[in-house]
C-alpha cells in the first residue's frame, strides 16, 4: 500500500454519500484536499468536521461543475499549495426519476447528462494538462453498474454512465504512454442520498429502494476508492464492481419480505 500522505486529492460532489465518505477517508490517510460541491453550508460544515479531526489542509470551493467556465476558474485559482494535484475523484452524479422514457420529463435529462458526462468532463479536462506535463497521476471516476447494464426506466442515467465507462477506457488509451492511471468504481445499489434526488425528496419512493436487502454504505465504495488509489504506482485497477452481496446484476436483487 503506498501512503497517501501529503498528496493532493481533488473530489467533486462532497455534501453528501459517497463523496463526504471519500473525503473523511482520503483526510484519515493523510491526504489535502480539494473539495467541492452547490450546497455550501454542508461544504463548510464538512471542511470543519475534517479540519477537527485530521491534521490535513483543505481548499473547499462551492462549484457546480455543469458550469465549464467556472470550472475552469476555480482550477486555474488554485492555492498555490493546492496547485498541484495528485488524485482526481470524479463522484458529483445524481439520476433523476425512475420512468418509462415515454412518460420521463426531459428536464431530468438535462440535468443527469450535464452532471453526469459534461460536468466529469469538463473537470478532467481541467485537470489533466499538468498532471500530463509532469507525467504522473490518477483520475478515478465513479460510474455505476447502470454504466455495464442497461434496465427498465432508466434510459438517461444508464446512458450517461455508459457514457462515464466509454470517456474511462479512451482516457486510458490516450493517456498509455504519459505515466497516468485511469480507474473506474462501479457500485450497485449505494444508499446515500442518490434515492431522494432520483425520486425528488419522495422519502418513502427513496427507502423503497433499498426495502429488504443490505445495501452498501458510502463508506464500502470510500473503501474500494482508497484500495485504488493505494496501489503500487504501476498497477492501475481499471474497473471495479461492487455489489451488496443480495445483488448479482442491475435488475437481480434478492429481497426478504
Ligand atoms: P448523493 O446524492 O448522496 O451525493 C451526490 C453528490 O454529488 C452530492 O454531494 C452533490 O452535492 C454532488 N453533486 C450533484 N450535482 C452536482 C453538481 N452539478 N456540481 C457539483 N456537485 C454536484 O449520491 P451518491 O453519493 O450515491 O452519488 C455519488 C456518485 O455515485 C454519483 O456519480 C452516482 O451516480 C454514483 N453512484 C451511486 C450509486 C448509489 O446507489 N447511490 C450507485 C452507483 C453509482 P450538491 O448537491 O451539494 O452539489
Ligand atoms: C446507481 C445505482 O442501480 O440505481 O448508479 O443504477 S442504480
Amino acid at each position: 500500500m503506498v501512503s497517501l500522505k501529503g498528496k493532493t486529492v481533488f473530489i467533486t460532489g462532497v455534501t453528501s454519500g459517497i463523496g463526504k465518505a471519500s473525503a473523511l477517508a482520503f483526510a484519515e490517510a493523510g491526504a489535502n484536499l480539494i473539495l467541492c460541491a452547490r450546497r455550501e453550508d454542508l461544504l463548510s460544515k464538512l471542511a470543519e468536521e475534517i479540519k477537527q479531526k485530521f491534521d490535513v489542509k483543505i481548499h473547499a470551493v462551492k462549484l457546480d461543475v455543469r458550469k465549464k467556465n467556472d470550472v475552469n476558474k476555480m482550477v486555474a485559482s488554485l492555492p498555490a499549495e493546492f496547485i498541484k494535484i495528485d488524485i482526481l475523484l470524479n463522484n458529483a452524479g445524481l439520476g433523476r426519476g425512475l420512468n418509462k422514457f415515454y412518460e420521463d420529463n426531459p428536464d431530468g435529462w438535462e440535468e443527469t447528462i450535464d452532471t453526469n458526462v459534461k460536468g466529469l468532463l469538463y473537470v478532467t479536462y481541467a485537470v489533466l494538462p499538468q498532471m500530463v506535463e509532469r507525467q504522473e497521476g490518477h483520475i478515478i471516476n465513479i460510474g455505476s453498474i447502470a454504466g455495464h447494464e442497461a434496465y427498465p426506466k432508466g434510459a438517461v442515467y444508464c446512458a450517461s454512465k455508459h457514457a462515464v465507462n466509454a470517456i474511462t477506457k479512451s482516457l486510458r488509451m490516450d493517456l498509455i504512454d504519459k505515466n497516468i492511471r485511469v480507474s473506474t468504481i462501479d457500485p450497485g445499489l449505494v444508499e446515500t442520498g442518490f434515492s431522494m434526488v432520483r425520486f425528488y425528496g419522495d422519502e418513502e419512493k427513496a427507502k423503497n429502494t433499498y426495502k429488504g436487502l443490505t445495501p452498501l454504505i458510502a463508506e464500502d465504495i470510500a473503501d474500494a476508492v482508497l484500495f485504488v488509489a493505494t496501489r503500487k504506482p504501476h498497477v492501475n485497477i481499471a474497473q471495479m464492481v461492487v455489489f451488496p452481496t443480495a445483488q448479482a446484476s442491475s435488475t437481480l436483487v434478492h429481497r426478504n419480505g
